[in-house]
């Protein structure tokens, strides 16, 4: 009943307005160009100087053909029309091949001049092509809890690369761990030799607590993964939540210490059994001092701001990160809280 209802009176309200000459141009009273292409991109400004002088009451905005049967001289009407043109339009590529110049996107490079509130239809096809060179990074907690999943991890490396070598035959992986910020609360750091053993109550010790690491960079040698993995030792931190963002804001904006090839699919697989801390976390330790969004790996390929920046604060632009510090990140894949 509703419906119908609609249906018959929307015809009559436009009966209404086309009559009494009005029309969404016409009616917001505006007294400049600048306003009246500004309210609807069908409306047009006559800037004739004569125009409506005769002591009529013609509005200088109104619809194109409006503007010229009431006199305006066509050359004296500011109309100006959305355009669409395709700057970049390569063919999309069948294969990678270890080409270089691959397209997966077409077209490429349109230019668009839009009045407000316009739109303009175009159609993107894109497509993956076969054999397109995949990075493969790891991040792992490492954390002590971890310690059976870590063993796991050696057969998966190689699980890994068997089942992207039928994806692609240009594969690099790489590897990161991570823990915590290495500090108190989050850090045990009584007695004296927990710092460098934090298992020292344990039958077998384990290495410092650290932040985040950078083990292996992405490399074409993917048997190195297992080997590295290998010879990674978990550590021990005090709180159930672990570093994981400050690990992740790293592994994403070091684009060259990670290896991150630009003309590439990134894969940034995350495992951990836990939750990751949050922002306001940090001011337990009292570290407030937002992240600048940049790289501090240092030599030693430790993230070397880890008990002075809160990555959390620039979560909100990873984002944004992963389109300017890699170029393109087409698949981003974060596996939380997993057993292996
Ligand atoms: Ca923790």
């Amino acid at each position: 009943m509703g419906v119908n209802l609609i249906e018959v009176w929307v015809p009559v309200l436009l009966l209404v307005s086309i009559a009494a000459g009005s029309n969404i141009c016409t009616s917001r009273g505006v007294s400049t160009c600048k306003e009246c292409l500004s309210i609807h991109p069908t409306c047009a400004w006559c800037s004739q100087e004569t125009f409506g002088k005769e002591g009529s009451s013609l509005s200088r905005c109104d619809l194109r053909d409006s503007l010229i049967q009431s006199g305006c001289d066509v050359k004296s009407i500011e109309f100006p029309v959305s355009k669409m043109t395709i700057l970049e339009n390569v063919p999309l590529s069948d294969k990678a091949g270890g080409s270089d110049d691959i397209t997966q996107i077409q077209p490429q490079k349109i230019h668009l001049t839009l009045r407000p509130d316009d739109s303009r239809k175009f159609t993107v096809t894109v497509k993956q092509v076969a054999d397109y060179p995949v990075d493969l990074y790891y991040l792992m907690d490492m954390t002590n809890t971890m310690k059976d999943d870590l063993q796991k991890l050696y057969a998966l490396g190689n699980d890994l690369a068997k089942a992207l070598r039928g994806v692609t035959s240009n594969l690099r992986m790489g590897f990161g761990a991570f823990v915590d910020k290495p500090l108190s609360p989050y850090m045990y750091i009584y007695p004296e030799e927990i710092i460098q053993n934090p298992c020292y109550k344990f039958p077998e010790p384990c290495p410092p607590q650290f932040g985040y690491r950078n083990v292996l960079s992405l490399t074409e040698q993917v048997e190195r993964f297992t080997e590295e993995v290998k010879k990674q030792k978990v550590s021990r931190n005090r709180d159930a939540p672990e570093g994981g963002f400050d690990a992740i804001m790293q592994a994403v904006v070091c684009k060259d210490k990670i290896g991150w090839r630009p003309d590439a699919s990134h894969l940034l697989i995350f495992t951990s059994d836990d939750r990751s801390h949050l922002a306001l976390d940090a001011r337990l330790a009292g570290i407030v001092q937002p992240h600048d969004g940049g790289c501090h790996i240092n030599s030693n390929n430790e993230y070397d701001k880890s008990t002075i920046l809160v990555s959390q604060t620039y979560i909100g632009q990873i984002a944004l990160s992963l389109s300017y510090a890699v170029q393109l990140f087409p698949t981003m894949i974060i596996i939380g809280n997993v057993h292996l």
